[in-house]
């Protein structure tokens, strides 16, 4: 890899990481799940939560971070059912393709490792880009590459560090309509979402900006392509049930997504985007 902002690091028995050091951020990303672990600037700690117990040795897809869901997001349906949880890709690895930029700006972008046999049964092609500038753009690209319309659900699910999600707040969903994964009840949204127990809902919002408020600083997150804001947050128990999910993680973590959770169908030969960027 001949970029000087770039060096792949590869462990035994642990996923390969692409370390990326450069003069305005840091960031890695695995290549197992095209998956970022980690993203700090000069002026900004880390945004991301990963779990302490994290699995990184390629067994399971990973605790924390920014898993990528895809070609469905939550169980999977119909032709699928029965295939595992989020998708794919998360739990394979990733080629590098490009890498471009400078002292200002940098831009990776990866492909995942498919069968021929299951992009044949897909039909869709995806490829995801980190576009790194004074912020952090990750857009998932998908291509119909098949005769026939195909279904389309994902998620990029963000992982955000908080430093006690007691005093969190998001703003920018106020009103919104939100399916409560819990209960199964569909609600309204009254002021910033603050988290004081188990949260799992799917905000039926494309809401373009939202920002994530923990008292000690202010994360912006943006978003295009989306049809939904996924919200999520185990608390105590569900937590203590997930062996990667450390006991006490849940205080400082929140998963804020940008998804199509509506059922998207994609036309022969058409190529979609989603998008979430993170900064502030
Ligand atoms: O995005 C929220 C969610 O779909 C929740 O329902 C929750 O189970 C979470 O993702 C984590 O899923 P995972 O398959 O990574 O354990």
């Amino acid at each position: 890899m001949n970029n000087p902002y770039i060096k792949l690091i590869s462990t035994p028995n642990k996923v390969d990481v692409l370390q990326v050091t450069h003069p305005k951020f840091t960031a890695q990303i695995s290549r197992f799940g095209g998956h970022l672990l980690s993203y700090a600037t000069k002026q900004q700690d880390n945004y991301l939560w990963l779990s302490n117990t994290a699995v990184l040795d390629g067994s399971k897809a990973i605790r924390g971070g920014v898993p990528i869901c895809w070609p469905w997001f939550g169980p999977a349906q119909g032709e699928f059912s029965g295939e595992p949880q989020h998708g794919y890709i998360r739990n394979v690895n990733w080629q590098l393709q490009t890498i471009e930029g400078d002292d200002t700006e940098l831009t990776l972008e990866l492909a995942p490792e498919l069968s021929d046999e299951l992009k044949e049964k897909l039909g869709l092609s995806a490829r995801i880009r980190f576009h790194f500038k004074d912020d952090l753009t990750i857009t998932l690209s998908t291509t119909n590459e098949c005769e026939q319309p195909r279904p389309l659900s994902q998620a990029i699910h963000s992982y955000f560090y908080v430093r006690d999600i007691n005093n969190t707040k998001l703003m920018g969903l106020e009103n919104s309509q939100y399916i409560d994964k819990l209960t199964n009840t569909t609600e309204t949204q009254h002021g910033a979402v603050q988290i004081s127990g188990s949260v799992d809902r799917v905000y039926l919002s494309n809401a373009p900006k939202l920002m994530l408020d923990d008292e000690s600083r202010k994360i912006i997150i943006s978003g295009s392509g989306h049809d939904s804001v996924v919200v999520w947050n185990p608390w105590r128990e569900l937590a203590a049930n997930m062996a990667d999910f450390d006991d006490n993680g849940y205080q400082t973590m929140i998963c804020v997504e940008m998804a199509n959770t509506q059922g998207l169908t994609l036309a022969p030969g058409k190529t979609y985007h989603l998008s979430q960027t993170i900064g502030g």
